[in-house]
């Protein structure tokens, strides 16, 4: 784990990788921008929880894996399907609730899904990604089909039951399988220090035989070097291998809680190895890219979501009725 904005090798990681990346990071901070303004205008129902801050997380993890693998996800879970190649426009249209939206507007911010392309969905039940995560990757064990799935959890996931028994049957049956706990230091208002005694999450996995990693996960290039070979190794019936990112978000729990219990100083200190500045060095730094260059990256992010916003606003609004036919049919 770092911390430092340290310098890195040229050339060590792809070009086209470290775009990526970072075109994630623009991708995802953009959407959750533009999505609080809309929380705020009164167009998106129910809750909505910023992933802001911990973009490096979704796009290093993300950036290891391929098209069809699996990842499950939270209630903080935009970046993550983001990142996982969902498109923008589906993901604005069902925020709206919208007839366009990734799941026809019925699900909103907290379970988009999208299995056909392997995402599992978020998820309003703290730690059970978990479960989902590992009953995906026994599927892939026993028909063979090459894939490896993430689940993105969280430091509050760890203190639920699902936590241990999930990796712990994933472990005995070498399934695989990821487990990337977000650590960002607080369940709602709780501070970790209050939740447990030891706050390194990762020793817990170290605890049942668990290959386990702690990284900083600010830091999209750091996570994604960790996680790619996890993936890897996983992939070669290595598997599983947790992950823990330690992270900070930018503000409360949810749009509306105005996160007073969080200490000025560290605010501070983890937006100043925020994933976009770290992102931008590293293009810099390992590809030679310029500001402009980097800068036409995120204008090309912000078309996407223009075009993105007009889609989702033509599209229709799901009606109480459509919603009551549609949920009798189950
Ligand atoms: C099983 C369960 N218990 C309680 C809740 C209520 N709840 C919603 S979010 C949250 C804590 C979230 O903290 P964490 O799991 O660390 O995720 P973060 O919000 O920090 O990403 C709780 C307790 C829930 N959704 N599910
Ligand atoms: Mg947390």
């Amino acid at each position: 784990m770092g911390g430092e904005l340290m310098a890195r090798k040229k050339n060590s990681i792809d070009t086209e990788v470290l775009k990526k990346i970072y075109r994630t990071v623009s991708r995802i901070r953009h959407f959750e921008e533009q999505g609080i303004k809309l929380y705020r205008q009164g167009l998106i129902k129910g809750y909505f929880h910023p992933y802001l801050g911990q973009e490096g997380i979704a796009a290093g993890v993300c950036a290891g894996l391929l098209p069809g693998d699996n990842i499950a996800s939270t209630h903080r879970g935009h970046g993550h399907c983001i990142a996982h190649g969902a498109e923008v426009k589906g993901m604005v249209a069902e925020l709206l609730g919208r007839r366009d939206g990734y799941c026809k507007g019925y699900g909103g911010s907290m379970h988009i899904a999208d299995i056909q392309n392997g995402n599992l969905g978020a998820n309003g039940i703290v730690g059970a990604g978990s479960p989902l995560g590992v009953g995906a990757a026994l599927a892939s064990q026993i028909i063979g089909d090459g894939k490896v799935t993430v689940t993105f959890s969280t430091d509050g996931g760890t203190n639920n039951g699902t936590f241990l028994e999930s990796l712990n049957m994933a472990a005995i049956w070498n399934l695989p399988f990821v487990l990337v706990v977000e650590n960002n230091q607080y369940a709602v208002s709780t501070p970790i220090s209050e939740a447990t005694r030891d706050t390194e999450l990762y020793k817990r996995g170290e605890a049942i035989g668990v290959e386990s990693h702690r990284v900083d996960g600010n830091d999209p290039i750091e996570v994604y070097e960790v996680t790619s070979r996890a993936i890897e190794k996983c992939r070669k019936g290595e598997g599983p291998i947790m992950i823990e990112a330690v992270t900070y978000r930018h503000a409360g729990h949810h749009v509306n809680d105005p996160g007073a219990y969080m200490p000025e100083d560290r605010l501070e200190y983890y937006k100043g190895i925020d994933p976009i500045i770290r992102g931008r060095k590293a293009l810099k730094d390992m590809a030679g890219l310029s500001d402009t260059e980097i800068d036409a990256i995120d204008q090309e992010v912000y078309d996407e979501y223009e075009e993105a916003l007009e889609f989702a606003k033509a599209s229709g609004e799901v009606t109480a009725e459509e919603f009551h036919e549609f949920a009798m049919g189950y």
